[in-house]
């Protein structure tokens, strides 16, 4: 496999194949065998990685050619190189079928560190060039669409390695990562749990929960979706790390603490879950700043002795959980009243049917999103100065 430009070329004129929440549980019922999946995947993750590999050769020259982005790089080539080595082999073959499953753990943890390497070039990328509005553009578009491309990667991969390989399922009823019956109020209560235990570590206190349910499909019933817990547990803890910090830091001086409140409503549509904080809120101007990869990519804080370790708003936890709320056709969004505190809502697919992934492909449109120029904007600047009138006078 010397020439892997080439294999990225032809691979990449296919378009991903998104999987609907239906077919993935297909894939784990007896409808289905692993010498399809293996089929499937063997064609599958060469597209997906080969589209975004596409992409990343479109980064500008001084963040593709960082240390950090290039190691990246070296790793989808040489992923794609040992899943290349399965096209010729025989799917009726189960020794093939197993050395299939072991490569895509090898790959698996080969990528682990993809998300902390990619941060890293582009702390090196901010310490030699100015950010300036255009390239903080640039690198959103792309990061959204590579973490969006990793998400589902890492879901194929997972759900294959889950149902084929040898060891047995943590939970029983649960379809790789997939739980058929996802207690929604259940993951919120863990996540705010762990959210809690963390915040109690810091700040030696923390905000209580108030949970209320909706299910306006069958009332007195609990909600419960076909959905990825672990995804959903990831969004849950990064709104209460965020919702809590927000809380402790706006009443420090009070002995008593605002709860966070959590709704849960399923609706015909969708799946809803708003949790409110009373932390104070964020301007208008700064919630764009929350989502942003470069704005909240900094070096990790040096923590002297006694100085206080912050429960949020370093990384990329937001950003990373609006594509996870996005993946299965979801969104996630901030409102926030400054002075007031914030509401953070997830909406997700209330039926299996719509729960389809929402993967980048690359063609000529994302390409042109790369050439964003320099032009000036179809927008005036609002100017600090007042206009000075005495210009426009005519003598009288
Ligand atoms: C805040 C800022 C924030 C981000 C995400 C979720 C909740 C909150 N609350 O003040």
């Amino acid at each position: 496999m010397a020439c892997v430009p080439k294999h990225v070329e032809h691979f990449s004129k296919f378009s991903p194949s998104p999987l609907s929440m239906k077919q993935f549980l297909d894939f784990g019922s007896i409808n289905a065998c692993e010498k399809t999946s293996f089929v499937f995947m063997r064609q599958e993750l060469p597209v997906r990685l080969s589209n975004i590999m596409k992409e990343i050769n479109l980064l500008p020259d001084r963040l593709l050619s960082t240390p950090s982005v290039q190691m990246v790089h070296s790793w989808y080539i040489q992923s794609l190189m040992e899943i290349l080595d399965f096209l010729d082999k025989n799917p009726d073959d189960h020794k093939v079928l197993g050395e299939f499953v072991d490569a895509l753990v090898t790959i698996r943890n080969r990528h682990n560190d993809v998300v902390t390497t990619m941060a890293q070039g582009i702390i090196e990328y901010k310490e030699a060039f100015p950010q300036d509005w255009v390239t903080n553009q640039n690198i959103q578009y792309f990061l959204d669409r590579f973490y969006m491309s990793r998400i589902s990667i890492r879901m194929l991969i997972n759900q294959h390695t889950l149902i084929f390989g040898t060891t047995n399922p943590v939970q029983p009823s649960t379809i790789g990562s997939i739980d058929p019956h996802c207690q929604v109020g259940d993951v919120v209560q863990d996540a705010f749990h762990s959210a809690k235990m963390l915040c109690d570590q810091y700040y030696l206190h923390s905000p209580d929960l108030i949970l209320q349910e909706m299910n306006n499909e069958k009332k007195n019933h609990t909600v419960s979706i076909v959905y990825v817990p672990s995804h959903l547990y990831h969004m849950l803890f990064e709104l209460f790390k965020n919702a809590m910090r927000a809380t402790i830091e706006t009443h420090e001086s009070s002995n008593s603490l605002p709860p966070i409140k959590v709704m849960v409503s399923l609706g015909g549509e969708d799946m809803s879950i708003k949790v409110s904080d009373r932390g104070g809120g964020v301007p208008f101007r700064r919630i764009e700043n929350l989502y942003s990869y470069m704005y909240s990519t900094a070096p990790a804080p040096q923590m002297g002795e006694h100085a206080r370790p912050p429960l949020a708003g370093f990384g990329y936890g937001l950003p990373i959980s609006r594509l996870y709320a996005k993946y299965f056709q979801g969104d996630l969004q901030l409102y926030s009243m400054e002075g007031h505190g914030t509401d953070a809502v997830i909406y997700l697919k209330a039926l299996s049917t719509d729960s389809i992934e929402r993967l980048p492909v690359y063609n000529k449109t994302a390409l042109k999103n790369y050439k964003v120029s320099q032009e000036a904007d179809d927008w005036c600047m609002p100017s600090k100065e007042p206009l000075d009138l005495r210009n426009y006078k005519v003598a009288k």
